[in-house]
């Protein structure tokens, strides 16, 4: 077992049954010209979480473990996309409009796939969902299962928004997660700051908060 340094106790984890998962680390969000932009945000706030989740990363995989990442979006159809989903917010271009960075949001369109300093590992699984949270409609669950996993390290873009909801989606699934605070981006620096506070809130409610910094010092009094 390995323990990191977390709020609001301890992080206690079996490594080999723990998965990092990397949520939607796309370039529709942290681009410019993608989607997250064509809502009104400013994209720079999300760029701070690359360098140290490309760092965690690199001694994830050197150790072995479970790498997962998802990416949300929508078929070419947008048959799977709700139409309030569609025809919320009022944005400057919509969901599967024609933007720099191709068709907003579609699967296989160039600012819909990961950035490049993230870009998965070949054998890496890609999760593909429609929605916020990454079990609602994907294989997730059963990917986890198969792997025997029981805890998610979680990073990822938005704090409040997909990391969030794949938190909770995940609390009641019974995984314990750990969301790791400079890895997770929010375009808006108070829901940042809330949204941690609330997942580590009343005994640590969703799960439990540190930075990758305290995961990799644990990883490396492990090996
Ligand atoms: N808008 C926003 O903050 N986030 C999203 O739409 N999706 C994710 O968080 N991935």
């Amino acid at each position: 077992m390995t323990t990191v340094e977390a709020r609001p106790a301890p992080f206690t984890f079996e490594p080999a049954s723990t998965a990092l998962l990397v949520i939607d680390m796309q370039r529709d969000f942290l681009l410019p010209g993608g989607f997250g932009e064509t809502l009104g945000n400013d994209v720079s706030h999300l760029r701070r979480t690359i360098a140290p989740l490309a760092a965690l990363l690199a001694e994830w995989r050197a150790a072995g473990l479970t790498v997962i990442h998802t990416r949300e979006g929508h078929l070419p159809d947008l048959s799977d996309c709700p139409p309030a989903k569609l025809a919320r917010g009022a944005p400057s271009m919509r969901i599967g409009d024609e933007g720099p960075l191709g068709r907003i949001l579609v699967r296989g369109e160039y600012g819909h796939d990961i950035v490049d300093e993230l870009a998965p590992a070949p054998g890496e699984p890609v999760i593909d969902k429609p929605g916020k949270g990454a079990f609602y409609a994907t294989e997730l669950g059963a990917l986890l299962d198969e792997r025997k996993v029981t805890s998610l390290v979680v990073t990822g873009v938005t704090t409040e928004v997909c990391v969030h909801t794949t938190v909770r989606e995940a609390n009641d699934r019974g995984y314990e997660c750990l969301v790791l605070a400079d890895c997770v981006g929010s375009y808006f620096p108070e829901f940042q700051r809330v949204g941690l506070d609330m997942i580590a809130a009343q005994g640590g409610i969703f799960g439990w908060v540190a930075d990758s910094t305290d995961v990799l010092r644990a990883l490396q009094e492990e090996s």
